[in-house]
């Protein structure tokens, strides 16, 4: 039996606002539809008998009906090729209300494919593939786990057997930079699943990764986008698996949206001229580089007056130049206390000075600049006389 493996495909997801003409879509999302489209060709292409998806498949309970209607019509295909498709529940697609249509279920209409949200064994070529599903409530998934296999093995007959699931391993690596969902919550024990598999099948960890253990080979294939950019240093896979005598996997590799950290910076002490010229420069020298990517700009601790003041059109118009896919400008600012000793009362900087920052940074007062900020200062010695004396 040969088998492709795949997970995390997240179906739906909508990041970045660029639309896809031909489609009217959210241009990130026909790169995730495309993403599980290609596997399907490859499934088709390999001749698998099992197209095996290990949860996460739509990134939300509510994905917009196009791609509910795209990813329809390729398992269609799929089907009349001979191949059937087992999807098991993630914890993206699962509704936290009982009443919520988890998207899933319409994919279960089709013929060939299995749709699987409850703890359960299904038997296809001469395989038990036990199942179990991300439970409603994931976030205690450590304990849940061994019940609901236990539950799901109670209708497995046959020794030959492959574990399906969406769970978080304890022992898993996860690529993310930001604490990934799994780490700040619950996770399993890998020593939590007997060893009564052939394979174990997971979903849930971006990162293909292969679990260490004694007896059995224990798979997660990583999403088949990258998700975020803590992932856009890792390549995406799907896993062929065939089962003789022994398992054998194969990773396939598979073309993605390419994610780029442009600058990564630390703009304390910069000013807003040299922190644009900074970004532009960097987006010059890399030009023919940034082409269809996802392009990312972190800019730590600028000064929250020089952030006002940087150029981001000019930035904007460098980085549309370079032909980007998209990109996320990420600037954290910090306060930086004035050093001046003659400074006090409750601002921070004095009310000339602002309104004198205000006036640079709106396009519609250029040309007026000198005469705004004398009738501003003139308001600020007339609310001043107002002012009840302090002594
Ligand atoms: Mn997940």
């Amino acid at each position: 039996m040969r088998v492709l493996h795949t997970a995390d495909n997240h179906i739906g997801e909508t990041d970045y606002q660029r639309i896809d003409y031909q489609t009217g879509l959210n241009a990130r999302g026909v790169d995730f539809l495309n993403s599980f489209k290609n596997i399907a060709d490859i499934a088709i292409k390999e001749k698998v008998d099992v197209l095996l998806i290990a949860g996460d498949f739509f990134t939300k309970v509510n994905p917009h009906p196009r791609y509910t209607l795209e990813v329809i019509r390729k398992l269609k295909q799929v089907s009349k090729r001979g191949i059937t498709t087992l999807i098991v529940g993630g914890n993206h697609e699962t509704p936290k209300i009982a009443t919520t249509l988890n998207p899933l279920v319409m994919l279960g209409e089709i013929d060939g494919v299995l749709v699987v949200l409850e703890p359960t064994t299904v038997h296809l070529n001469g395989y038990d593939f036990v199942c179990v599903p991300a439970p409603q409530n994931f976030d205690e998934i450590r304990n849940l786990f061994e019940p609901l296999l236990v539950k799901a093995m109670q209708n497995s007959k046959s020794n030959r057997r492959i574990l399906v699931t969406h769970i978080p391993l304890g022992q898993a690596v996860t690529s993310s930079e930001v604490a990934f969902e799994t780490f700040i919550g619950d996770y399993v024990d890998v020593n939590q699943i007997p060893s009564k598999f052939d394979y174990v099948a997971l979903g849930h960890i971006h990162k293909l990764q292969k679990i260490p253990h004694d007896t059995m080979a224990i798979y997660y294939p990583g999403s088949s986008e990258r998700y975020e950019f803590g992932e856009e240093r890792d390549d995406k896979y799907a896993l062929i698996v065939e089962f003789d005598e022994d398992v054998k996997v194969s990773p396939i590799k598979l073309l993605t949206r390419k994610m780029v950290t442009l600058v990564d910076a630390d703009c304390s002490k910069l000013s807003a001229i040299e922190i644009t010229k900074l970004v532009v420069d960097k987006i010059t020298q890399q030009k023919d580089a940034l082409a269809d990517c996802l392009v990312r700009i972190k800019l730590e601790n600028i000064d929250i007056d020089e952030n006002r003041l940087i150029d981001w059109k000019r930035i904007k118009a460098a980085l549309e130049e370079a032909k980007v896919f998209e990109y996320k400008l990420q600037p954290r600012t910090v306060v930086t206390l004035p050093e001046s000793k003659t400074l006090s009362g409750d601002y921070i900087l004095p009310p000339s000075k602002e309104v004198e920052l205000y006036i640079k940074d709106k396009e519609q007062y250029k040309g007026k600049i000198t005469l705004l900020n004398k009738l501003a200062n003139e308001i600020i010695v007339e609310a001043r006389e107002m002012m009840p004396s302090e002594t």
